[in-house]
This record gives structure tokens, sequence and C-alpha cells, in this order.
């Protein structure tokens, strides 16, 4: 006879794992290019190339998703990317989206 662990399947397993968070990049008219890719570099660690095409998406389809975090690394980078976004003048948004 199988096991309580053998008999769990993907699905359960999933329900085990705490719950992840998209961090999402708001478009808007104001923010320079070069300020979302320099964000997208320095909190998400993208490379150069993933950060241009991960802020041309935003550009074009009004948001993207940044990296996938648990709630509190999450929560934690929407307030750094507004913190810096506002030192430098710039009205750019972050939002949470449950992954
Ligand atoms: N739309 C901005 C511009 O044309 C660039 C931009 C991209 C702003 C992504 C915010 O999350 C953003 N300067």
């Amino acid at each position: 006879m199988a096991t309580k662990e053998q008999v769990k399947n993907k699905e359960d397993l999933r329900l085990d794992e705490p719950p992840r968070y998209k961090v999402i990049l708001l478009n808007d008219d104001y923010t320079t290019m070069d300020f979302v890719i320099e964000i997208l570099m320095n909190l998400f660690a993208h490379t150069t190339d993933e950060a241009v095409a991960v802020m041309m998406k935003i550009h074009e389809s009004g948001k993207g998703v940044c990296g996938i975090y648990p709630y509190e690394i999450a929560e934690t980078k929407v307030v750094q990317v507004e913190q810096s976004a506002r030192a430098n003048g710039f009205p750019l948004r972050a939002i949470l989206e449950e992954e």
C-alpha cells in the first residue's frame, strides 16, 4: 500500500508551499526608460537585455512582472521601487499580485 507521501500528487504538494507574489511595475508618461532599466537591474537583478525587454513590455502594454517572491520580500521591493522613484522625482508605481 502506498504511503501518505507517495499518494500526494503535484497539486497537493503545491498546497504546502507558501504563496508567492508578483511585483508588477506600472507604466506612466514621466518616468524615464533609463530609470526603469536601472531599477530592474539594481533591485530585481535583471541583465541589461532582460531589463530593456521588461521595460519595453511595460511601456507598450501598461504593466509587467519584475520578479516573484514571498510576501515580505515582494512588499519590500515595492517600497524600495517607490522610495527610489520619489527620491529621483518620478511617479513610478509598483503593485503586488498573488501568483
Ligand atoms: N512610458 C515611459 C516613457 O515613455 C517609460 C516607462 C516604462 C515608465 C516603464 C514606467 O514602468 C514604466 N518615458
